[in-house]
């Protein structure tokens, strides 16, 4: 285990301070992310959710005394403080929607800002016995390359909603391996741990080495709350189409609605329906209007032969 600190900044540090921070080490925890409040009806509604989730049966990754839940924005109604919060949402756009250029259109060079999307939203709560996790980075569910100029598809949000110590599991971090290529092995001397206090933050990136850590209490759950926002041309990790009620997500405001991915990507209709003979924006869905020809579907309504 490395001896540096993560670099920790307070709540009051502006986005450019927070980008700053994160592009040099890869991560910050951000102070007081959370205030007390919020994180006490946060934490409120993560522990019914977590008193009705099993541990998981994957070994090799997710972990088998550790408790994993998702499907946040339908089942916790401050998830929205979370997402939107000014340091995390401005740090993603900051970060990831970033101007490319690439190819023409005809005549026209194609410039374009990529839009971001909710890709993950999971309460990780790993228990006694838990042993530590492999680094890896998060990007990975991309397939992403690590070549200079590649950029970067995700920022990672991961909310203390209990202590994070060395001793409950507190995330492992490689500092600035989001610099390194991908021939570089990762190794546990190099990893410090994001130890902070219950409401503070650690913000970082998907190219930055990392990992769940042991728990070696006696009874202590470890509880951290993470989500991600990641390029919204890449597919979002977690199947929120599926997994989120379309009443829940009619009742969000239409930026959450749009984060969450029941909007197109304007500038290429990315993620397009089609009503009525054009290629629209699945947000047309939520006000009102239906994909043509499928209500009812033909394959549902029996056929004469
Ligand atoms: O729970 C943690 O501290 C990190 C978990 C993690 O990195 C993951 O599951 O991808
Ligand atoms: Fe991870």
């Amino acid at each position: 285990m490395s001896d540096i600190k993560m670099p920790v900044l307070p709540n009051t540090a502006t986005v450019d301070e927070v980008v700053e921070v994160i592009m040099a080490a890869g991560g910050v925890i951000i102070e007081n992310f959370l205030d007390a409040p919020l994180l006490q009806k946060l934490k409120a509604d993560l522990d019914a959710i977590l008193a009705r989730t099993p541990t998981g049966s994957d070994a090799e990754f997710a972990g088998v005394q550790t408790r994993r839940a998702g499907t946040l924005f339908a089942r916790t109604r401050y998830m929205a403080d979370v997402a939107l919060h000014p340091l995390f949402k401005g740090a993603a756009d900051k970060i990831l929607r970033k101007k490319i250029s690439y190819g023409w259109m005809g005549n026209q060079r194609i410039e374009q800002v990529p839009d971001i999307r909710i890709g993950v939203t999971q309460v990780i709560q790993i228990g006694p016995g838990q042993v530590e996790q492999p680094l890896h980075r998060d990007d990975f569910a991309f397939f992403w390359e690590h070549q200079p100029g590649a950029g970067e598809a995700r920022l990672q949000v991961m909310v203390a909603i209990t202590d994070f110590t060395a001793e409950n599991g507190a995330t492992h971090v490689i500092p600035e391996s989001h610099k390194w290529d991908d021939e570089r092995m990762p190794t546990p001397e190099e990893a410090i741990q994001a130890e902070m206090a219950a409401g503070s933050a650690l913000l970082f990136i998907g190219s930055t080495y990392h990992g769940g850590g042991a728990n070696r209490t006696a009874d202590f759950w470890r509880t951290g709350l993470t989500m991600t926002y990641d390029l919204a041309q890449v597919r979002q990790e977690e199947n929120l189409y599926l997994a989120l009620p379309v009443e829940v997500v009619k009742t969000f405001s239409e930026e959450l609605q749009t984060l969450l991915g029941w909007s197109w990507i304007p500038s290429s209709k990315m993620g397009w329906i089609e009503i009525e003979g054009e290629m629209c924006s699945p947000i047309e869905l939520l006000h009102g209007k239906q994909v043509s020809g499928v209500h009812p579907s033909p394959l549902l309504v029996p056929s004469e032969s």
